[in-house]
C-alpha cells in the first residue's frame, strides 16, 4: 500500500514521463505499458510518452487505438518500466548519464528483475505484469472501462499462453472472468491477436522445417534469408517456439533467430531445468520455464554453446 502512495506522488510530481516496455514486446509488455499509460492520463490528464525499441508487432496494433509508441526519447524526468527485468532490456545501448537524477520505477513479474529504480513493484507470484498493474487499478479503485479491460486481457491471455502455462493461477483466471464481466468477448478479442499474416505463416513451414530432436532437446533455427525469401518480419515468429515444446518426449526448446548483429534466443523447458538460470548466464533471463537472451555470435556458434549448456544442465539434474 506504502508503494501505492509513493507510485501516485511520484506521478504527481513529475512533468515528462515516459512508460517504457522491452525491446521484441510480447502482448504483456505492449499490454502492461498501455496500461501504465491510462493510469498515468487518470492522474495528469495528459498522455505520456510510449516507448518501446522495436516496432510494435502488427497483431497487436488494434491494442493501440489513438495511442502510439515512439522509438525514440527525448527529455523526461519519470521513468515508469514494465515487464523489463533490467534497463537494458529498454534501452540496449544505454548511457547511464542519461538517467542519473531521473526518477525511475519499475513493474515486473520477472524473477531475473535486477531491482532498478527508486521505486518497485515487483511480484514474481504474479501471472504477468499486467496482472499487478490490473491489481494496482483496483487498489486505487480507478474504473476500467472496456478498451482498458481488452488490453488487460491479452496481456494476461498472452503472458499464460492463453491460460495453458504453469502461469494459469486462479488469480489470472479470476481476473479474466472479470474483465469478461467488463465487456471483453474473449473469442473475437483473440482472434484478432492471433491473426497472422500469409508471410508469417510461410515463413513457420520454412522454420519447422529445421527442426532436430536430439536428446529430449527440441532445436529450430530461423535464418534471415528466410525472412527475405518469405518477406516476414522477425515478430512474425514470437509464438512458433511453442511448437517445439509439444512435441512428445521434449523437455527443452532452443530456438535460435539470426539477427544482424547476433543471436536471439528462446528458451523452454517443463522443469528440468531452470532456464531462468541458464540464460542468465549470458545476460539474459526470464523465467523458470520459459527464458531468453542474446548472444553477439553467429547463429552456428550461439546453437552448439547453448545446446551444450542445456545438455549438461540435464544430465546434471536426471
Ligand atoms: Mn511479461
Amino acid at each position: 500500500m506504502r508503494s501505492l502512495k509513493k507510485l501516485v506522488t511520484t506521478i504527481a510530481n513529475s512533468k515528462k514521463i515516459v512508460v517504457a516496455t522491452h525491446r521484441d514486446p510480447d502482448g504483456d509488455g505492449i499490454a502492461a505499458a498501455l496500461a501504465c499509460a491510462h493510469l498515468i492520463k487518470y492522474y495528469k490528464h495528459r498522455k505520456p510518452l510510449l516507448f518501446c525499441h522495436s516496432k510494435i508487432p502488427l497483431r497487436y496494433q488494434f491494442l493501440l487505438h489513438d495511442w502510439q509508441f515512439t522509438r525514440k526519447v527525448g527529455d523526461f524526468d519519470l521513468l515508469v518500466a514494465v515487464d523489463s527485468a533490467g534497463i537494458s532490456r529498454i534501452f540496449p545501448r544505454v548511457n547511464e548519464d542519461k538517467l542519473a537524477g531521473k526518477a525511475i520505477i519499475n513493474i515486473d513479474h520477472h524473477r531475473s528483475n535486477n531491482s532498478f529504480g527508486a521505486l518497485r513493484i515487483i511480484d514474481e507470484s504474479a501471472s504477468s505484469a499486467c496482472e499487478i498493474i490490473y491489481f494496482i487499478f483496483k487498489s486505487l479503485k480507478i474504473k476500467i472501462d472496456k478498451p482498458l479491460a481488452e488490453i488487460f486481457y491479452c496481456g494476461i491471455y498472452n503472458e499464460t499462453g492463453g491460460f495453458i502455462y504453469p502461469n494459469t493461477t486462479k488469480e489470472a483466471l479470476q481476473i479474466a472472468s472479470e474483465l469478461v464481466g467488463l465487456g471483453v468477448q474473449p473469442g473475437s478479442l483473440v482472434k484478432q491477436m492471433n491473426t497472422k499474416t500469409l508471410c508469417g505463416t510461410k515463413l513457420l513451414t520454412k522454420v519447422l522445417g529445421t527442426i532436430e530432436v536430439k536428446d529430449g532437446v527440441a532445436i529450430m533455427c530461423l535464418f534471415q534469408d528466410m525472412l527475405k525469401h518469405s518477406s516476414a518480419e522477425m515478430s512474425d515468429s514470437e509464438n512458433f517456439i511453442s511448437f517445439l515444446q509439444a512435441i512428445k518426449g521434449v523437455r527443452v526448446s532452443l530456438f535460435l533467430r539470426e539477427e544482424k548483429n547476433d543471436t536471439r534466443i528462446s528458451l523452454r523447458s517443463d522443469g528440468i531445468i531452470d532456464v531462468d538460470k541458464l540464460a542468465r548466464q549470458y545476460g539474459g533471463g526470464g523465467h523458470r520455464l520459459a527464458a531468453g537472451l542474446r548472444l553477439r555470435k553467429d547463429i552456428h556458434t550461439a546453437k552448439k554453446e547453448i545446446l551444450k549448456a542445456i545438455l549438461h544442465g540435464i544430465k546434471k539434474n536426471s
